[in-house]
């Protein structure tokens, strides 16, 4: 047993967490680690050995007693264990060996009303409990993941220097990451993709939605592709050659780059691309679901994302889908001839739909703060997103900017860029959708984005009528139009169907 004492400790080590505790130890820190399977932890400091320069300052430990023992008071403790009860499971085995001040970072992908629960126990047993979104994957957590923490300000103050440190790095004023970082060789300097997001669930709520926009951003670059491989039976290494032009402008992201790459890959283990071979039925682990959920609860119109999610459970249905593609009838496929033409619309699709992507979770993120009474700065936000994680993107630097112009700003659309940049592609956006429809390939992602945009953009809606039904059966009343708001009317309708309704 080593009597080393350390900087702060890491409970779980899976991929997430060894490669959390690399970046740490990369930093100059001496990192405790431990694992419920020790030999786990074994192999983990044995292959370090070998490979990683920083290995003496990770030390591994096969009880918790001296594990908590060895760490500096006030004790920094970071979880990555697998969300849900084995977060419980974990904080209960700690607790015994625990001292007031000491601080629990959960590092999981936590349901923000988890994290809540867990800091208000916690906080009655005097230990501090940040809950801390992680995103970026493996190598994110390797070489720099956005962290979006959330917990008492004075925790985060204990926290702050090695989050600072480990968090990914983008130029302070383009925004543009800064990359390059080795094992032993951290990029040093520039703005730091972390900052104090709020009290109680407030790191992991964003984490969630940040997930629930990643969906989306997913879906949408399928629909892009699936239209160019139908409408203008383009072959994948085409279609890659495609985003990677796509990726020198402003779609310019992480996830068209990689899929760009993974659409030119050729299959190992035969003729043709690899994506041609790998199988149509997405899966998840639900932070998506938990996203469009909470939007229905909280009533925000966020109906992309939910579309990306349910794109996923249609696609599940593979034998169904089989099934039914020999019974339902849909039209022939007519291949379109103004490749570049449709090309271009369906880059306007794309980037239209992403920024009402965007607008959704900000508007998702704006009701939550307003029913938890957080104070979260969206601008902020954006620049987080802007190195280390998964929907890293030149755009989010667009919405730093719009929230520094106007911080009150109601929805992105309304920032002068957006607006132009939907005002110019709505039309190609609208024909891609047409061409889609017409030639029964699904677009849901691209439609209901269209849906909301229009939703969003108009005037009046047939929602005069719906409080029209809503008072004929059930006298909810009514507002009118010639009135103030908040002067509520009720009409007297015809008695002839509500008593066929109680029958
Ligand atoms: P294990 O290696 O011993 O399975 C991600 O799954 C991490 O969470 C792993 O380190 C795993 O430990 C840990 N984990 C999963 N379920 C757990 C539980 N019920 N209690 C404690 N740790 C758990």
């Amino acid at each position: 047993m080593s009597t080393k004492t350390t900087d702060i400790g890491l409970v779980g080590l899976a991929v997430m967490g060894q490669n959390l505790a690399l970046n740490i130890a990369d930093h100059g820190y001496n990192i405790a680690v431990y694992n419920r399977n020790p030999e786990k932890m074994r192999d983990f400091i044995a292959q370090n050995l070998a490979n990683e320069p920083s290995h003496e300052r990770v030390i591994g430990f096969e009880d918790l007693a001296s594990f908590v023992l060895s760490i500096k008071r006030p004790r920094k403790i970071v979880l990555l264990v697998k969300a849900g009860s084995a977060t419980d499971v974990t904080i209960n085995a700690l607790l015994p060996f625990l001292e007031q001040g000491d601080i629990i970072i959960d590092g999981g992908n936590a349901l923000w009303t988890d994290t809540i629960r867990r800091e208000k126990e916690l906080s009655a047993k005097g230990i501090d409990f940040i809950g801390s979104g992680v995103s970026g994957g493996e190598t994110g957590a390797r070489f720099g993941p956005s962290l979006m923490p959330s917990g008492t300000r004075k925790a985060w103050a204990s926290l702050e220097p090695i989050w600072r440190d480990i968090a990914a790095k983008v130029d302070a004023k383009t925004g543009e990451p800064l990359e390059g970082a080795a094992p032993g060789k951290p990029v040093v300097g520039g703005f730091s993709c972390t900052e104090y997001i709020g009290p109680d669930g407030a790191g992991h709520y964003v984490k969630m939605v940040h997930n629930g926009i990643e969906y989306i951003d997913m879906q949408l670059i399928c629909e892009a592709y699936w239209l160019m491989k139908n409408l203008l039976g383009m072959p994948a290494d085409e279609i890659g050659a495609v985003f990677k032009e796509w990726n020198k402008t402003e779609l310019s992201s992480f996830l068209i780059e990689i899929t760009g790459d993974i659409l030119q890959q050729k299959d190992p283990a035969g003729d043709g691309f690899l994506v041609d071979k790998i199988l149509d039925t997405a899966g998840q682990k639900g932070t998506g679901q938990w996203t469009a959920a909470n939007a229905l609860e909280l009533g925000a119109p966020a109906n992309a994302i939910a579309a990306a999610v349910y794109a996923r459970a249609l696609s599940s249905l593979k034998e169904e889908r089989v099934d039914a593609s020999k019974i339902l009838q849909g039209p022939v496929i007519k291949h379109e001839t103004d490749k570049k033409a449709i090309i271009e619309a369906i880059k306007n699709a794309l980037y239209c739909s992403k920024i009402c992507a965007y607008a959704q979770g900000f508007q998702l993120i704006d009701k939550a703060q307003v029913a938890y009474n957080w104070k979260l700065n969206f601008g902020e936000l954006a620049q987080i997103w802007r190195g280390g994680c998964i929907i890293r993107a030149r755009f989010l630097q667009k919405i730093t900017d719009a929230y520094a112009l106007n911080s009150r700003l109601k929805n992105l659309m309304l920032d002068p860029y957006f607006t132009n940049a939907m005002n110019e592609g709505q039309a190609g956006w609208r024909k891609v959708i047409a061409l889609a429809v017409t030639n029964g390939i699904p677009a849901q992602g691209f439609s209901a984005a269209l849906a909301y945009y229009d939703g969003y953009r108009s005037a009046s809606l047939p929602a005069n009528l719906l409080q029209g039904q809503r008072d004929y059966f059930g006298a909810h009343t009514y507002e009118r139009t010639d009135k103030p708001r908040g002067e509520f009317f009720h009409v007297d309708w015809p008695e002839f169907p509500r008593k066929q309704l109680e029958i």
